[in-house]
C-alpha cells in the first residue's frame, strides 16, 4: 500500500524543525556565513531540542527517529541554513556506524553521553588520496597487545575541529585493500590527535571542516567496531543510510530558493506589472516546484526502504544525486529571477546557490552516486 500521509508525530516534528529553522537559523545564517564562524549558540539550542541526538535509539536516551523522520527534519533545517544543517547532521552520520554495528557496551558507553550533554561527532573516512576511492585509505591501525595504534591523516572532516568523538576508518591489513579497512571509535581527547587546517569554504560556511592528524593514537581494542576488515562495509552501509538526508537538504535548499523567488516575482514590478505575470518567469517557477516535488518523493522513498530494512543503495544514491542536482538548478534559476539583486550579498540567493554546490560533492560526489546506480542497473559485464 502506498501512503504519502505523514503521521501526526511526523507533522509535529516537521513543524518543530521548520520553527527552529525560522527562529534560530535564518536570522543568523548570513552572519555565520560571512564570518565562517562555528554557530555554537545555534548548535546548543539544537542539542536542547534533541536534533543532535535524534538518530540515537530511544533505549540509549536519543530521539529514536526513523530515516523518514530524519529526512523530514533535514529538509526543514537545510532550508534554514545548509551550513548549520551540516554541523547538526554530521552527528547522525558519525554515530550511525555505532548505532548499526556497535556492541551493547559500545552503544551504552559512546551514544548515551550524546543525549546528556552537548557533544559533536565526526565521521573520518576521507583522506587526501582517498576521496571517491574510499577503499584506498592509507591511515594505518596496528594491533599492539590489547590496543590499536593509529597513524595517518584525514581531510575535509565535517565537525573535525569541534568534535568530541571520531569514528575513524583505518587499514589493519593494507594488502587486503578495502577488505583490510577497520572502523574505530576514537575519543577526541586521545593523545596524538592534532587538528590541522580548518578549510575556508565557498558554502556551508557555518560548518567546521578540518584536517586531522593521528600520530601514535592508542585506542583500546574494545573500540573496534564489528570485526577487523569490516570497516568498508560499515562505511558503505552508513553512507547508504545517510545519503537520503543530503537529498533532503537539497530539497530544503531548493524549497527556500523557490519560496524567495515566488515572493520576489509577485512583488517585483517591471513593464508595469509583477514579473510573475510573465509566462517565462511563471513557467520557470512551475518547473522548479515540479522538480522539488520529484526530488522529495525520491528522498522519502529511499528513506522508507531503509526503514523497512530493505537494500536501498541505488535508491539512496538516486535521491542524493537527483535532489542535490535539483538544488543546484533551482538555486541558479531562482537567483536569475532576482536579476542583479540575486547576485548581491544583501539577498539570500547567492548563499543558497553556494550551499547547493556542496550537496553535489559531499557524502559521495554525484558521479559516485551514478556509479552506484549504473553498476546496479547494468549488472556484471561479460
Ligand atoms: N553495501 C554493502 N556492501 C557494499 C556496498 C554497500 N552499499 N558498497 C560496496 N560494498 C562492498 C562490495 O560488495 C564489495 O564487497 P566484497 O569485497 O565482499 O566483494 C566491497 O564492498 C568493495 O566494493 P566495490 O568493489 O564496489 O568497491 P569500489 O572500490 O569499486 O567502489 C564506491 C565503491 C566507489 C561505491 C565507494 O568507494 C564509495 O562510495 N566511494 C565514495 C565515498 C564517499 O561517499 N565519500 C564521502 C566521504 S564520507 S562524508
Amino acid at each position: 500500500m502506498i501512503d504519502f500521509q505523514l503521521t501526526e508525530e511526523q507533522l509535529a516534528l516537521q513543524r518543530m524543525a521548520r520553527e527552529f529553522a525560522e527562529k534560530e537559523m535564518k536570522p543568523v545564517a548570513a552572519k555565520y556565513d560571512r564570518g565562517e564562524e562555528f554557530p555554537w549558540d545555534v548548535i546548543k539550542k539544537a542539542f536542547e531540542v534533541g536534533f543532535l541526538s535524534s538518530s540515537i535509539p530511544e533505549e540509549y536516551g536519543g530521539g529514536g527517529l526513523s530515516t523518514l523522520d530524519t529526512v523530514i527534519v533535514s529538509e526543514e533545517l537545510a532550508a534554514g541554513c545548509a551550513g548549520m544543517f551540516t554541523s547538526i547532521m554530521a552527528n547522525s552520520l558519525a554515530l550511525t556506524p555505532i548505532i548499526l554495528f556497535g556492541t551493547e557496551e559500545q552503544k551504552k558507553k559512546f551514544l548515551t553521553p550524546f543525549t546528556k550533554e552537548m557533544m559533536l561527532a565526526a565521521f573520518c573516512l576521507t583522506e587526501r588520496e582517498a576521496g571517491s576511492d574510499a577503499g584506498n585509505v592509507s591511515t594505518i591501525a596496528k594491533k599492539v597487545g590489547s590496543e590499536y595504534v593509529i597513524n595517518g591523516s584525514k581531510c575535509f572532516i565535517t565537525n573535525g575541529g569541534v568534535a568530541n568523538l571520531y569514528v575513524v576508518f583505518a587499514n589493519t591489513a593494507k594488502e587486503k585493500g578495502a577488505r583490510g579497512i577497520s572502523a574505530f571509535i576514537v575519543p577526541a581527547d586521545t593523545p596524538g590527535i592534532k587538528i590541522g587546517k580548518i578549510e575556508d569554504k565557498m558554502g556551508h560556511r557555518a560548518s567546521n571542516t578540518a584536517e586531522i592528524f593521528f600520530e601514535d593514537v592508542k585506542v583500546s581494542a574494545e573500540n573496534l567496531l564489528g570485526k577487523e576488515g569490516m570497516g568498508f562495509l560499515i562505511a558503505m552501509k552508513t553512507l547508504d543510510k545517510a545519503r537520503p538526508s543530503v537529498g533532503a537538504a537539497g530539497v530544503g535548499v531548493a524549497k527556500a530558493a523557490l519560496e524567495y523567488a515566488i515572493e520576489y516575482a509577485k512583488t517585483r514590478i517591471q513593464f508595469g506589472r509583477p514579473i510573475a505575470s510573465f509566462q517565462h518567469i511563471a513557467f520557470k517557477l512551475a518547473d522548479m516546484a515540479t522538480e522539488i516535488n520529484a526530488a522529495r518523493h525520491l528522498v522519502w522513498h529511499a528513506a522508507w526502504l531503509i526503514d523497512k530494512g530493505m537494500k536501498a543503495s541505488k535508491e539512496s544514491a538516486m535521491a542524493k544525486a537527483y535532489a542535490s542536482d535539483v538544488a543546484m538548478r533551482v538555486t541558479v534559476d531562482a537567483l536569475q529571477i532576482f536579476g542583479g539583486y540575486g547576485y548581491m550579498k544583501d539577498f539570500p540567493m547567492e548563499k543558497l546557490m553556494r550551499d547547493a554546490k556542496l550537496l553535489q560533492i559531499y557524502e559521495g560526489t554525484n558521479e559516485i552516486q551514478r556509479l552506484v546506480i549504473s553498476r546496479e542497473i547494468i549488472g556484471p559485464l561479460k
